[in-house]
């Protein structure tokens, strides 16, 4: 049984440890043999949709989605869901944080109408929602986005090419960052909401991954969109990624830390079952070394990633440094943690389908998207130097 008594923290409200409650009991019954399903990219897809059409009916991905205008986002509970779905499942992590992620900036500035026609599929499991961010040559420079937006009639044309999207192929509607304006970098940037199926849009290419997710690159080519499409007002699309990513960094960290506690779990059985030279395990010092430094790095993640979410939740301001730290040490931490795990299983850690070596793979990602680590360094530098509390 994993540790639990961070939930007693004074983070969390009562609301908050019954939603842990839900969550281990949802994960005990009915994730149990699904991800073993989803061995490869191409079955990967079904086990997603599956995934959400199950955490739609029991409730669970309301917290994906603020319905109500001026309403905000319960952060604790998107943390203590991907902790708990982490440690679990990565895949249905993924599957939970991507309804988030997806919506969340028709969560944020969508118009009631947008909020009425996409939110409340997305909680019910019955529509899959993707983010549409990055490019060939716009990752971490989101400035750099050569996807334009022009208008034409009542709406507009998008042309160009997007990448490393999570969802890519499955998704219902993609949020869709594209250029509007003549400005260059962070100006001039607008978002857009785009059905499946939109004549001129398409699945370019799947992209396989060492920890297999649905991932595509999708190409617009005279992609029409009406004026209704337009999310927000128009030009403020790096204020509206970049507040997004305020909300759901924070998550990332949430993850790793699921998979860091996922790790740790099974590093004890692993010493307490494992014998080597007469011994258990866990009696050697050099072990007992391991399992500190794990179960150290995991509370101070969870400090950091609890303190992040509880910020925003109860204050309502950017929380641009906290995400960032929270982000950047949790999924650092979680490598860490990770691979001193599979060291402790020795040859088994390598094992393809061992518990120790998915997690092994699953980690690596969370150190790139959302925001590298390098990114988030910059981040909190950029807020430390400039000398505020937070921005
Ligand atoms: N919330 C609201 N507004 C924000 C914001 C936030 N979190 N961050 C920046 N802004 C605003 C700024 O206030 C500024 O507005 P003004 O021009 O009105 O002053 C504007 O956006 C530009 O901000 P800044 O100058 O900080 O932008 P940069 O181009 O320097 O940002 C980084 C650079 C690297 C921080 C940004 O591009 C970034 O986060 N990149 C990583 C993106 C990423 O996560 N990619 C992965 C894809 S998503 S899976």
């Amino acid at each position: 049984m994993s540790d639990s008594t961070f939930l007693a923290w004074p983070f969390f409200e009562e609301r908050h440890r019954r939603r842990a409650a839900d969550l281990e009991r949802f994960a005990s019954n009915e994730l149990g043999g699904l991800a073993s399903q989803a061995h490869d990219a191409d079955s990967v897809g079904a086990t997603c949709r599956e995934i959400v059409r199950r955490l739609g009916r029991a409730g669970l991905l309301e917290a994906c989605c603020v319905t109500t205008a001026g309403g905000a986002f319960d952060v604790r509970s998107l943390c203590l869901s991907r902790d708990i779905l982490a440690r679990h499942e990565g895949l249905a992590d993924f599957a939970f944080a991507m309804q988030g992620l997806g919506t969340g900036p028709i969560s944020l500035f969508g118009s009631s109408a947008q909020r009425a026609t996409y939110l409340p599929p997305v909680i019910g499991g019955e529509r899959i929602a993707a983010f549409a961010l990055s490019e060939p040559q716009a990752g971490s420079d989101v400035g750099a986005i050569a996807t334009t937006a022009t208008r034409a009639g009542n709406g507009y044309v998008l042309n160009g090419t997007k990448t490393w999207i999570s969802n890519g192929g499955i998704a219902d509607h993609y949020v869709v960052f594209a250029r509007t304006g003549p400005e260059s970098g962070s100006k001039g940037l607008s978002a857009f909401i785009v059905d499946a199926g939109t004549p001129g849009f398409t699945t370019a290419e799947q992209i396989r991954t060492i920890a297999p997710h649905p991932l595509a690159t999708l190409a617009f080519n005279d992609c029409r969109v009406p004026s209704q499409a337009l999310l927000g007002p128009e030009g403020d699309g790096f204020k509206i990624a970049m507040s997004t990513l305020d909300v759901f960094r924070t998550t990332v960290g949430a993850a790793a830390l699921g998979l860091a506690r996922r790790a740790l779990d099974e590093a004890l059985r692993r010493c307490r079952e494992r014998v080597v030279f007469g011994k258990h395990l866990g009696e050697y010092q050099l072990s007992q070394a391991k399992i500190a430094d794990m179960a150290v790095g995991i509370d101070a993640a969870a400090l950091l990633v609890y303190r992040s979410a509880w910020t925003r939740d109860t204050q309502g301001r950017r929380v641009t440094r906290e995400a960032s730290m929270a982000k950047l040490y949790a999924t650092e931490m979680a490598q860490q943690v990770i691979d001193q795990a599979v060291q402790l299983f020795g040859g088994t850690g390598v094992v393809s389908g061992t518990t120790v070596e998915t997690l092994y793979r699953e980690i690596r990602a969370l150190r790139i998207y959302e925001g590298t680590s390098e990114i988030q360094r910059l981040v909190i530098a950029n807020t430390v130097m400039a000398g505020e509390a937070s921005r």
